[in-house]
């Protein structure tokens, strides 16, 4: 198919770029990665043109500003992040818009650093790298708390995506790990933490402040869509311990769109769909992690109908974003 559109893409800054190779490792790929996370205009044009993705909406990469401790640093990182890729998209216009990175570790200040990028610079939305650390290592702050309830009014006001990616669970809290690296990062620890924290924001009533809240979920949805009627099953004959008025899958159903990063498989397709509604999923690679070539062969030849694969593959995401591509 041709004039797909690609959502979690990330790309990163030689201030941010050691991040990734901590999660990655240094086996044989990194070279190839790093390269390919540093380059917006050469390998990835190429790449998209022959896998027909007309175009990409660029992330930094993870977890970049979420994982530095001092607020001041991470304020200015991400300044200089969304500056530089503002530049990048000014490049190829016709080809790339951006997600903002945002310095969560206060509020206020992300808040206007998306609304800098919003109206300044022409983003389209922010991709935040799941809970931010702040002032010490041992720190994991989830964006339910009350401290960041202005900042969603912000960005209800400002009406675009929150797409909330995953990051690996700190160091200090890792015990359920132990003894199993291979659980900690894009494997599974990924959709857990992810899950986790989308599930905080349904329980804690955000959604019923904020109705019109759409925040993005990668990998088909961080494993939601399979477990979501036996969230909703279990809660109906125990009511308790949580803020929220509706149930959880009505915010999952009515809040949140899903993409296909890093997740290419039909089973997996086909639950999110049945669960969510063909017009809530989204085509993605998740690059340089996932390969264009795979992503895309895989879309192109799946079990969807063409109406649907318009949709999940473009029309979805120009409806969402309000993008202007003519
Ligand atoms: C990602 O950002 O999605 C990612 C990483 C590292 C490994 C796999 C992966 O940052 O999907
Ligand atoms: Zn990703």
């Amino acid at each position: 198919m041709d004039g797909k559109i690609g959502l979690e893409e990330h790309w990163a800054i030689p201030e941010t770029m050691g991040d990734s190779e901590k999660l990655v490792g240094t086996s044989d790929g990194w070279d190839d990665l790093r390269r390919r996370l540093m380059d917006t205009q050469d390998e990835r044009l190429h790449e998209m043109d022959e896998h027909g993705i007309e175009l990409t909406i660029l992330s930094l990469n993870a977890p970049a500003i979420q994982g530095i401790l001092d607020t001041k640093e991470a304020i200015e990182t991400a300044k200089l992040a969304n500056d530089t890729l503002a530049g990048e998209v000014a490049k190829h216009p016709d080809r790339f818009r951006a997600f903002a990175a945002l310095p969560m570790q206060d509020a206020e200040a992300a808040a206007n650093e998306l609304t800098r990028c919003i109206k300044d610079l022409g983003f389209v939305g922010a991709m935040v790298n799941g809970f931010t650390q702040r002032d010490v290592e041992d720190s994991a702050i989830y964006f339910d708390v009350a401290e960041y309830r202005p900042f969603w009014a912000e960005v209800a006001k400002l009406d675009v995506p929150f797409y909330l990616h995953p990051r690996t669970q700190i160091m200090s809290r890792r015990q359920p790990y132990e003894g199993h690296p291979w659980l900690v990062s894009a494997a599974w620890g990924f959709g857990r933490e992810t899950s986790i924290h989308a599930l905080r924001l349904m329980g804690s009533g955000l959604f019923d402040e904020h109705p019109n809240l759409k925040i993005i979920l990668g990998h088909l949805g961080e494993r939601i869509p399979y477990d979501i009627w036996r969230v909703d099953h279990r809660l109906r004959r125990n009511p308790v311990g949580y803020a929220c008025k509706r149930e959880m899958g009505d915010y999952f159903r009515e809040n949140f769109h899903v993409t296909t990063a890093g997740h290419f498989h039909d089973p997996t397709l086909n639950c999110a769909i049945a669960e969510m509604g063909v017009n809530r999923i989204m085509f993605s690679v998740d690059y340089p992690f996932e390969d264009m070539i795979e992503a895309a062969e895989w879309f192109d030849n799946c079990g969807l109908s063409a109406e649907d694969r318009a949709k999940i593959g473009r029309q979805n995401a120009v409806d969402l974003f309000g993008l202007d591509l003519s």
